[in-house]
């Protein structure tokens, strides 16, 4: 037998065997920077709030689902009801009155409030209320379930790091046998003991994970933009931009991603970087467009959009009067604990991309 003849018999052989040579694998192993699946993506929200509201018409909280969740998915993920390769970002819609049941799992929660309209979340017995702009943390396995004491729909968006706690098989889910938990406090019991975030009770000595506090409520984080404005300080590529943490830690809030709002001043272009994390945006208010990966992506209230891991994005507030607020989240903090983060600027053409087609 020949060399050649030998090592494509030894090719065939390793395959048999269920074995592969690293020699032989294109650089999808381990490319030379990050190719993400999931693709730069925008979700309109007048499209998302018909089809939204047509669901709490049609569809009924049940065992099972539990939740009028409906998830972005991204279209270069093969169908999966996923944001980016580990955030799920979904809109829930709570008719008034409604119940939606108590349960617990593994993945690591927030909302952020479109409109609160007199519902609530209950989380480990403590019921706060949901206003527009608050920002409700829901840590692993506390128990939840929300509800509603007015007439009229909720709706919010939802952060979940479940992509990246099913690729880790790490989920657990477990219902409640209660629909509705007790309440085991006064309401908003969490929010008035530690809701100030630069003070806490004096006699109180651990420094948990998880902040005390389960919502950080809009006037606050308004406030605290609006100070940083007056500051003078802001970041060349986000602005003027906050992230929440534990008041006590400095921690971001949750473990796996870490949430941000931030103000585009009217007429502010930042300028480009990449990142290694992925980071979906919520457009809370105002207008204007993304570059991402050298695509446009124009945006209004209420839409939504996805920054894949390490494509250039810059931001761009085009009204010459009106500030744009964005939430976002982002997995920052997984790669941080998992020593994988990276950021560059793009240092050429004044650090703005070319754009090169408009989404
Ligand atoms: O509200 O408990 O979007 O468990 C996905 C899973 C929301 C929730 C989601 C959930 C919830
Ligand atoms: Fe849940």
């Amino acid at each position: 037998m020949t060399k050649e003849n030998r090592i494509e018999k030894l090719l065939q052989n390793f395959n048999n065997a269920n074995l592969q040579p690293l020699w032989t694998l294109e650089s999808d192993i381990m490319p030379h920077v990050p190719k993400p699946k999931s693709i730069p993506y925008l979700w309109k929200w007048d499209e998302i709030y018909q089809l939204a509201e047509e669901a709490g018409e049609l569809i009924t909280l049940d065992r099972g689902g539990d939740r009028r969740a409906i998830a972005l998915a991204n279209p270069g993920l093969g169908g999966m009801p996923f944001a980016t390769e580990t955030l799920w970002m979904a809109v829930q819609w709570l008719n008034g009155k409604e119940v939606a049941p108590a349960h617990r799992h593994t993945p690591q929660a927030i909302r952020f409030i479109v409109d609160g309209a007199g519902s609530y979340s209950t989380v480990e017995g403590d019921r706060v209320y949901l206003e527009k702009g608050d920002l409700v943390l829901n840590p692993p396995l506390l128990w939840h379930d929300h509800g509603s004491d007015s007439d009229e729909r909720a709706i919010w968006i939802d952060g979940l790091d479940i992509p990246l706690t099913r690729y880790l098989n790490a989920n657990f889910f477990e219902h409640n046998k209660n629909d509705v938990q007790e309440v085991n406090t006064i309401r908003n019991f969490s929010l008035l003991k530690y809701g100030s975030g630069t003070m806490k009770p004096a006699w109180e000595r651990e420094k948990p994970v998880y902040p005390l506090m389960s919502t950080f409520k809009w006037s606050r984080t308004e406030q605290a933009l609006l100070d940083l404005e007056k500051s003078g300080a802001s970041s060349p590529f986000d602005d003027i931009a906050l992230e929440y943490i534990n008041p006590l830690t400095g921690n971001p809030v949750m473990k796996t991603f870490s949430c941000w709002i931030q103000m585009i001043r009217p007429g502010v272009h930042t300028q480009a970087h990449q990142e290694v994390c992925s980071t979906v945006y919520f457009v809370f208010e105002g207008s204007g467009y993304s570059v991402i990966d050298g695509v446009r992506f124009d945006w209004k209230k209420g839409d939504l959009f996805v920054i894949p891991n390490w494509k250039l994005h810059e931001h761009v507030n085009t009204s010459s009067g009106k500030r744009a607020l964005l939430f976002s989240i982002n997995d920052r903090p997984t790669m941080e604990a998992l020593d994988k983060y990276r950021e560059q600027a793009y240092t050429e053409n004044s650090g703005h991309q070319e754009v090169k087609s408009i989404f």
